[in-house]
């Protein structure tokens, strides 16, 4: 198992969550909300108005969104979907749990608000430098009053 946190179109009520819950891909289980620790750059980029989450550490904003608990079925799966390593990095940050929901093995290993766990992000590294100058949010709605909703695959 593995725990990933998700901070764009993978989010519930977002384009792509239902991927999570598909069982032919793996399994998922949500665990709670959080936040990154430190602040990342997150713009929504391209033609196709996708979220990326800039691995630029102590620029733009605290990020918020969804830690689960995956299996590997699940990660091979996340990282294929995700386009990794070419698109976006899978990459180890520390995240702030805002609410759990989890289940854990004893009462004492539940990570409570305010706790710090380690969880894979979909970063990218490797963009264009105009991506710097493009708002940075601190959260992600595909609907949100940016104006720029997210082109779903099957329209590309
Ligand atoms: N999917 C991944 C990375 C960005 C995206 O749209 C996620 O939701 O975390």
């Amino acid at each position: 198992m593995a725990q990933v946190f998700v901070y764009g179109t993978l989010k519930r009520g977002q384009p792509n969550h239902q991927v999570m819950l598909d069982c032919t891909n793996g399994s998922s289980a949500f665990q709670g909300r959080g936040r990154t620790v430190e602040p990342y750059p997150l713009v929504i980029a391209g033609q196709h108005n996708i979220p990326h989450l800039l691995n630029l550490p102590g620029r733009g904003h605290c990020v918020a969104g969804e830690i689960y608990a995956v299996d590997d079925q699940m990660l091979q799966f996340l990282d294929e979907f995700e386009g990794c390593p070419d698109m976006y990095q899978r990459t180890p940050v520390r995240i702030e749990v805002l609410e759990w929901e989890g289940r854990a093995s004893a009462p004492e290993e539940m990570p409570a608000a305010g706790r710090i766990v380690w969880c894979f992000v979909y970063s990218t590294a490797s963009y264009s430098p105009e991506w710097l100058h493009l708002p940075y949010h601190d959260s992600y709605d595909s609907q949100g009053k940016h104006g720029l909703p997210y082109n779903p695959r099957e329209n590309r």
